[in-house]
Protein backbone atom coordinates (compact mmCIF):
# COMPACT_ATOMS: atom_id res chain seq x y z
CA UNK A 1 0.00 0.00 0.00
CA UNK A 2 1.68 2.98 -0.93
CA UNK A 3 0.99 5.70 1.44
CA UNK A 4 1.59 8.99 -0.03
CA UNK A 5 -1.02 8.22 -2.82
CA UNK A 6 -4.07 7.72 0.31
CA UNK A 7 -3.39 10.24 2.50
CA UNK A 8 -1.39 14.28 2.41
CA UNK A 9 1.28 14.49 5.04
CA UNK A 10 1.73 17.79 6.85
CA UNK A 11 3.16 19.55 9.95
CA UNK A 12 1.13 22.24 11.96
CA UNK A 13 2.31 25.93 11.30
CA UNK A 14 2.49 27.83 14.34
CA UNK A 15 -0.69 29.86 13.60
CA UNK A 16 -2.33 25.92 13.85
CA UNK A 17 -1.09 25.39 16.80
CA UNK A 18 -1.75 28.68 18.29
CA UNK A 19 -5.59 28.24 16.76
CA UNK A 20 -5.84 25.09 18.47
CA UNK A 21 -4.49 25.86 21.69
CA UNK A 22 -6.71 28.81 22.04
CA UNK A 23 -10.18 27.37 20.18
CA UNK A 24 -9.23 23.79 21.21
CA UNK A 25 -10.15 22.77 17.62
CA UNK A 26 -8.81 22.43 14.12
CA UNK A 27 -9.93 21.29 10.89
CA UNK A 28 -7.65 20.32 8.03
CA UNK A 29 -8.79 20.32 4.61
CA UNK A 30 -8.57 17.24 2.39
CA UNK A 31 -6.56 15.00 4.22
CA UNK A 32 -7.54 11.98 2.55
CA UNK A 33 -6.91 12.05 -1.64
CA UNK A 34 -9.67 11.30 -4.02
CA UNK A 35 -8.19 7.54 -3.74
CA UNK A 36 -7.69 7.33 0.17
CA UNK A 37 -10.98 8.55 0.71
CA UNK A 38 -12.60 6.03 -2.12
CA UNK A 39 -10.96 3.40 -0.55
CA UNK A 40 -11.77 3.58 2.65
CA UNK A 41 -15.42 4.33 1.68
CA UNK A 42 -15.52 1.01 0.07
CA UNK A 43 -13.71 -0.86 3.10
CA UNK A 44 -15.86 1.11 5.92
CA UNK A 45 -19.49 0.44 4.07
CA UNK A 46 -18.28 -3.27 3.47
CA UNK A 47 -17.47 -3.71 7.28
CA UNK A 48 -20.60 -1.70 8.02
CA UNK A 49 -23.26 -3.89 5.64
CA UNK A 50 -21.92 -7.00 6.99
CA UNK A 51 -23.01 -6.06 10.99
CA UNK A 52 -25.54 -3.21 10.87
CA UNK A 53 -29.12 -3.16 9.90
CA UNK A 54 -31.18 0.01 9.11
CA UNK A 55 -32.32 2.65 11.90
CA UNK A 56 -34.59 1.84 14.26
CA UNK A 57 -35.61 4.78 16.65
CA UNK A 58 -35.80 1.94 19.40
CA UNK A 59 -32.51 1.03 19.45
CA UNK A 60 -29.41 2.86 21.50
CA UNK A 61 -26.66 4.85 19.81
CA UNK A 62 -24.24 2.44 20.26
CA UNK A 63 -26.87 0.26 18.14
CA UNK A 64 -27.83 2.42 15.27
CA UNK A 65 -24.10 4.49 14.66
CA UNK A 66 -21.58 2.64 15.58
CA UNK A 67 -19.07 0.19 14.93
CA UNK A 68 -16.25 -0.11 17.13
CA UNK A 69 -12.44 -1.82 16.12
CA UNK A 70 -13.02 -0.64 12.30
CA UNK A 71 -9.26 -0.63 11.90
CA UNK A 72 -9.85 -4.78 12.50
CA UNK A 73 -11.75 -4.60 9.64
CA UNK A 74 -10.70 -1.99 6.84
CA UNK A 75 -6.72 -2.24 5.88
CA UNK A 76 -6.56 1.55 4.81
CA UNK A 77 -8.21 2.71 7.97
CA UNK A 78 -5.47 0.52 10.26
CA UNK A 79 -2.91 2.14 8.02
CA UNK A 80 -4.77 6.18 8.52
CA UNK A 81 -4.66 5.17 12.49
CA UNK A 82 -1.35 3.86 12.69
CA UNK A 83 1.17 5.25 10.03
CA UNK A 84 -1.26 7.88 8.10
CA UNK A 85 -0.73 11.98 9.15
CA UNK A 86 -2.97 12.07 12.14
CA UNK A 87 0.41 10.37 13.90
CA UNK A 88 2.74 12.94 13.62
CA UNK A 89 -0.15 15.31 13.84
CA UNK A 90 -1.11 14.08 17.31
CA UNK A 91 2.35 14.33 18.68
CA UNK A 92 3.08 17.98 17.70
CA UNK A 93 -0.22 18.52 19.68
CA UNK A 94 -0.05 15.82 22.43
CA UNK A 95 3.99 15.18 22.38
CA UNK A 96 6.80 12.95 21.38
CA UNK A 97 4.97 9.27 22.83
CA UNK A 98 1.63 8.36 21.49
CA UNK A 99 -0.87 5.55 21.47
CA UNK A 100 -3.98 4.98 19.51
CA UNK A 101 -6.99 5.47 22.00
CA UNK A 102 -10.55 4.64 19.94
CA UNK A 103 -11.28 3.49 16.38
CA UNK A 104 -14.82 3.29 15.17
CA UNK A 105 -17.09 4.34 12.36
CA UNK A 106 -19.93 6.68 13.97
CA UNK A 107 -22.32 6.86 11.10
CA UNK A 108 -25.22 8.93 10.92
CA UNK A 109 -27.22 7.84 7.75
CA UNK A 110 -30.01 9.66 6.05
CA UNK A 111 -33.02 8.73 8.43
CA UNK A 112 -31.38 8.21 11.70
CA UNK A 113 -32.87 11.17 13.73
CA UNK A 114 -31.16 10.32 16.91
CA UNK A 115 -29.21 13.64 17.92
CA UNK A 116 -26.18 13.29 20.36
CA UNK A 117 -26.34 15.49 23.33
CA UNK A 118 -23.60 18.10 24.68
CA UNK A 119 -20.74 16.12 25.69
CA UNK A 120 -16.87 15.92 26.34
CA UNK A 121 -15.22 12.36 24.77
CA UNK A 122 -13.89 12.61 28.00
CA UNK A 123 -16.90 12.33 29.75
CA UNK A 124 -16.89 8.58 28.51
CA UNK A 125 -14.19 6.85 29.74
CA UNK A 126 -12.10 9.55 30.96
CA UNK A 127 -8.46 9.38 30.04
CA UNK A 128 -5.68 11.66 32.00
CA UNK A 129 -3.41 12.89 31.32
CA UNK A 130 -5.82 15.17 29.74
CA UNK A 131 -4.52 16.00 26.29
CA UNK A 132 -6.41 12.98 24.37
CA UNK A 133 -7.49 14.06 20.53
CA UNK A 134 -10.78 12.57 18.66
CA UNK A 135 -10.11 13.14 14.90
CA UNK A 136 -13.07 13.22 12.88
CA UNK A 137 -12.61 12.12 9.51
CA UNK A 138 -15.61 13.16 6.99
CA UNK A 139 -16.73 10.03 4.47
CA UNK A 140 -19.18 12.28 3.37
CA UNK A 141 -19.85 16.19 2.88
CA UNK A 142 -21.04 17.33 5.97
CA UNK A 143 -23.53 20.62 7.05
CA UNK A 144 -26.68 21.10 8.88
CA UNK A 145 -28.83 19.39 6.88
CA UNK A 146 -27.19 15.92 7.59
CA UNK A 147 -26.20 15.97 11.08
CA UNK A 148 -22.71 17.88 11.43
CA UNK A 149 -20.76 17.73 14.48
CA UNK A 150 -21.32 21.61 16.32
CA UNK A 151 -18.97 22.96 19.13
CA UNK A 152 -18.33 25.29 21.69
CA UNK A 153 -14.76 27.02 20.68
CA UNK A 154 -12.64 27.19 23.70
CA UNK A 155 -14.90 25.38 25.78
CA UNK A 156 -11.66 22.79 26.17
CA UNK A 157 -10.46 25.46 29.13
CA UNK A 158 -13.35 24.64 31.68
CA UNK A 159 -11.81 21.83 31.99
CA UNK A 160 -12.87 17.79 33.06
CA UNK A 161 -16.91 18.37 33.68
CA UNK A 162 -18.34 15.68 36.04
CA UNK A 163 -21.70 14.28 35.83
CA UNK A 164 -23.32 11.92 38.59
CA UNK A 165 -25.01 9.27 37.02
CA UNK A 166 -26.71 6.53 39.33
CA UNK A 167 -25.67 2.82 39.14
CA UNK A 168 -28.76 2.40 36.86
CA UNK A 169 -27.42 4.43 34.14
CA UNK A 170 -23.69 3.79 34.55
CA UNK A 171 -24.63 0.14 33.74
CA UNK A 172 -26.46 0.64 31.16
CA UNK A 173 -24.05 3.20 29.22
CA UNK A 174 -26.45 6.03 29.23
CA UNK A 175 -26.06 9.29 27.54
CA UNK A 176 -23.78 12.03 29.58
CA UNK A 177 -25.24 15.05 28.53
CA UNK A 178 -23.90 18.37 29.68
CA UNK A 179 -25.28 21.98 30.19
CA UNK A 180 -23.72 24.04 27.17
CA UNK A 181 -24.52 27.69 25.90
CA UNK A 182 -25.74 27.06 22.28
CA UNK A 183 -25.48 30.30 21.65
CA UNK A 184 -21.85 29.84 21.56
CA UNK A 185 -21.69 26.83 19.18
CA UNK A 186 -20.70 26.40 15.23
CA UNK A 187 -21.41 24.27 12.67
CA UNK A 188 -18.23 22.00 11.63
CA UNK A 189 -19.11 22.11 7.70
CA UNK A 190 -16.71 19.62 6.28
CA UNK A 191 -16.18 18.13 3.04
CA UNK A 192 -15.17 14.16 2.26
CA UNK A 193 -11.87 13.53 2.82
CA UNK A 194 -11.50 16.74 5.35
CA UNK A 195 -11.20 16.19 9.68
CA UNK A 196 -11.39 17.97 12.27
CA UNK A 197 -9.46 17.50 15.32
CA UNK A 198 -10.41 18.37 18.96
CA UNK A 199 -9.13 18.20 22.47
CA UNK A 200 -10.91 15.71 25.18
CA UNK A 201 -12.56 18.42 26.73
CA UNK A 202 -14.16 20.03 23.46
CA UNK A 203 -18.04 20.33 24.01
CA UNK A 204 -19.54 18.82 21.22
CA UNK A 205 -22.64 17.88 20.02
CA UNK A 206 -24.47 16.75 16.65
CA UNK A 207 -28.28 16.57 15.18
CA UNK A 208 -30.29 14.16 13.74
CA UNK A 209 -29.57 13.61 9.93
CA UNK A 210 -32.96 14.35 8.43
CA UNK A 211 -31.91 14.73 4.94
CA UNK A 212 -33.55 13.26 2.38
CA UNK A 213 -30.88 11.22 0.89
CA UNK A 214 -27.42 12.10 2.23
CA UNK A 215 -25.37 10.09 4.75
CA UNK A 216 -23.63 11.45 7.54
CA UNK A 217 -20.69 9.01 7.24
CA UNK A 218 -17.42 9.64 9.85
CA UNK A 219 -14.26 7.44 10.86
CA UNK A 220 -13.59 8.67 14.38
CA UNK A 221 -10.45 8.05 15.67
CA UNK A 222 -8.91 8.73 19.38
CA UNK A 223 -5.18 9.13 20.04
CA UNK A 224 -3.41 9.76 23.30
CA UNK A 225 -0.43 9.80 25.23
CA UNK A 226 1.19 6.78 25.70
CA UNK A 227 1.24 6.61 29.20
CA UNK A 228 -2.55 7.80 29.62
CA UNK A 229 -4.63 5.81 32.14
CA UNK A 230 -7.88 5.08 32.69
CA UNK A 231 -9.57 7.49 35.67
CA UNK A 232 -12.60 5.39 35.61
CA UNK A 233 -10.34 2.09 35.57
CA UNK A 234 -8.75 1.99 38.72
CA UNK A 235 -5.95 4.22 36.80
CA UNK A 236 -4.79 1.07 34.90
CA UNK A 237 -3.09 1.97 31.46
CA UNK A 238 -5.54 2.18 28.18
CA UNK A 239 -4.74 -0.11 26.02
CA UNK A 240 -3.47 0.58 22.46
CA UNK A 241 -0.88 0.37 19.78
CA UNK A 242 2.39 2.57 20.31
CA UNK A 243 2.17 4.28 17.36
CA UNK A 244 5.40 6.74 18.25
CA UNK A 245 7.98 7.02 20.95
CA UNK A 246 8.02 5.00 23.78
CA UNK A 247 5.77 4.25 27.18
CA UNK A 248 6.28 3.23 30.60
CA UNK A 249 4.12 0.33 30.35
CA UNK A 250 5.39 -2.90 29.08
CA UNK A 251 1.56 -3.96 28.40
CA UNK A 252 1.28 -1.07 25.95
CA UNK A 253 4.32 -1.66 24.20
CA UNK A 254 3.56 -5.20 23.81
CA UNK A 255 -0.07 -4.79 22.82
CA UNK A 256 -0.58 -5.09 19.33
CA UNK A 257 -3.43 -4.74 17.37
CA UNK A 258 -4.22 -7.12 14.07
CA UNK A 259 -6.50 -7.19 11.48
O1 LIG B 1 -21.21 11.30 15.21
C1 LIG B 1 -21.89 12.11 15.84
O2 LIG B 1 -22.84 12.67 15.34
C2 LIG B 1 -21.54 12.44 17.26
C3 LIG B 1 -20.41 11.61 17.70
C4 LIG B 1 -19.75 12.11 18.91
O3 LIG B 1 -19.85 13.25 19.28
C5 LIG B 1 -18.95 11.19 19.67
O4 LIG B 1 -18.92 9.98 19.35
O5 LIG B 1 -18.30 11.64 20.63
Amino acid sequence: MNLETLFNYKRLTDSELDFFKENGYLVIRAILSPNGLAQMQSEAMEAWAKEKESFDPNKSWLQNSLLVNIHHKSPTVKAYYFNGPLVDIASQLIGPNIKGATSQLTFKMSGNTKPFGWHQDNGYGELEPYNALTTLTALDDTDKGNGCLWLIPGSHKDGQIRVEQNEEQKKSGSEIIVEADESLAIPMEMKAGDVLIFNCWMLHKSDGNYSADRDRRILFLRYADADAIEVYNNSKPRLGKLVKGKTKFPEVEAFESDL
